[in-house]
């Protein structure tokens, strides 16, 4: 028996990445002055920080006077906890996740129908920007529960029409298993995971470019050009980038259509700054800086200008695909994973970059901080295959110095570099923690 027909809500929701520029323009104004005049009505803090500012919602006229707004940081969710910044009636939310942060209590999010209905639109957007249809299958490999990940995958495939696997994290073996018997097409997975699964699919014996997988929609941590590289080739399949922030609404903030650089925002939806992070003040388009969103379609829990701390910039001119709605960069790094290193400033993605540029490595590596003599070091640990481990002392000291060449290139210092067995790295079914930090204090 065939599918039904395709709903035809999806192509409706999709030619929403295709607006006339002026129009999103006008769309975006009116939703962000609806959303203020939300805020300032139903948020204490958010009106008692226009007070102070001796700001009204009526003062906002033009798009570029949301620089005039307060901004939101987690500190304040925190602060709050848990439903301090709800902006509805409690019998309003019909859905509740939280993020689990590394300290304390998590920062819990709050969603009404509309809420969801318009995150879900959102990842369908995504899914349908990476070629998904309704004649996939995906499996949905991100984690179900208070992370977004999971169900944000899950609605969004099922509006397109797409067959759902909700496989969750875990039982390496038994995703192999499912991806094999049920013909998945498409996985969505954080891309330290989806590296893991290649892993245990060679081991197993299991050549991924025999199979049907085609698409990889990996996201939910910091990953390089280089990773995407590793995964494109080593699986065969087109590997895409999908960003979100639970605070935003979930997965499906933007996503990497791979016909040009940069992700897609939904920016209808999620209305895009870049900041200088030390001073607050707006940057140009091009430049680096902090991201930071302000949900203009949002009823429960509708973020002003909130802090992502992740870097990037955004790229105004129009991508090959001819979507209309504007593109970030990828994350490079997030403003709290700054390393200082002997008053140098390193991002762990500039490690791997240039350890995965080297031929021959794996992507299981982890970076390690310590200190010597009171200077603060870094060593980086990468494994590498059994063969090279076990008998070639050259072939390891020819790549133990190309991978400290190839790092010192890029970050101006010399680290130490160890060559490890096979499987002695951790693997992360989630967020992969690259970083262990061992610097006496
Ligand atoms: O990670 C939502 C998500 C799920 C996104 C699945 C993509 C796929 P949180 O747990 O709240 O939400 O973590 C959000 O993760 O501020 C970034 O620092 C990081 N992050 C998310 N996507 C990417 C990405 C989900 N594609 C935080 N590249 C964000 C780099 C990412 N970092």
């Amino acid at each position: 028996m065939s599918k039904l027909k395709i709903p035809a809500s999806v192509g409706d929701v999709c030619a929403k990445d295709y607006l006339e520029p002026g129009y999103l323009r006008d769309l975006q104004l009116y939703r962000l002055k609806n959303t203020i005049q939300h805020c300032y009505d139903n948020v204490q803090i958010f009106r008692q920080r226009m007070d102070n500012l001796k700001l009204k919602p009526g003062d906002i006229k033009k798009l570029d006077d949301i620089s005039k707004l307060p901004f939101t940081t987690k500190f304040d969710l925190r602060d709050n906890y848990p439903f301090g910044l709800c902006a509805v009636p409690m019998n309003q939310i019909v859905r509740l996740h939280a993020s689990s942060g590394t300290t304390g209590k998590p920062i819990v999010v709050a969603y009404t129908q509309h809420d969801l209905d318009v995150w879900t639109e959102s990842m369908a957007r995504s899914l349908n920007a990476c070629g998904v249809t309704q004649d996939d299958i995906v499996q949905v490999s991100y984690g179900y529960g208070l992370f977004t990940g999971g169900l944000g995958a899950h609605y969004g495939s099922e509006f397109i029409g797409a067959t759902v696997v909700p496989t969750s994290v875990g039982n390496t073996q038994r995703q192999l298993m499912v991806m094999q018997d049920f013909g998945v097409t498409v996985i969505c997975c954080t891309p330290s995971y989806f590296t893991y699964l290649m892993e245990k699919a060679a081991e197993s014996g299991i050549n991924l470019k025999d199979t049907p997988l085609r698409v990889g929609i990996f996201g939910a941590e910091p990953w390089s050009a280089e990773m995407r590289k590793h995964i494109e080739n080593g699986a065969g399949i087109s590997a895409h980038d999908i960003y979100g922030l639970s605070e935003i609404s979930g997965p499906g903030v933007s996503i990497n259509c791979g016909h040009g650089e940069g992700l897609h925002i939904f920016e209808d939806n999620f209305y895009p700054e870049i900041i200088d992070p030390d001073t607050g003040e707006p940057l140009p388009d091009g430049q680096i800086g902090e991201l930071v969103f302000t949900t203009i379609n949002k009823y429960g829990m509708p973020m002003i200008r909130y802090r992502t701390r992740d870097l990037s910039s955004l790229i105004t001119e129009r991508c090959p695909c001819g979507r209309t709605i504007r593109r970030m960069q990828r994350i490079s790094s997030r403003t709290d994973d700054m390393l200082i290193i002997r008053g140098v400033n390193v991002f762990p993605s500039q490690i791997e970059s240039a350890l995965l540029a080297v031929e021959g490595t794996q992507p299981h590596y982890n970076i390690i901080l310590f200190t010597e003599h009171g200077l603060d070091q870094i060593e980086v640990a990468v494994e590498v295959t059994q063969e090279l481990f076990n008998d070639q002392v050259r072939e390891m000291e020819k790549l133990q110095h190309a991978i400290a060449s190839s790092i010192e290139h890029v970050i101006g210092l010399r680290v130490r570099v160890k060559l490890v067995a096979p499987q002695t790295i951790q693997r992360s079914e989630g967020k992969a923690r690259r970083v262990i930090d061992r610097r006496e204090r």
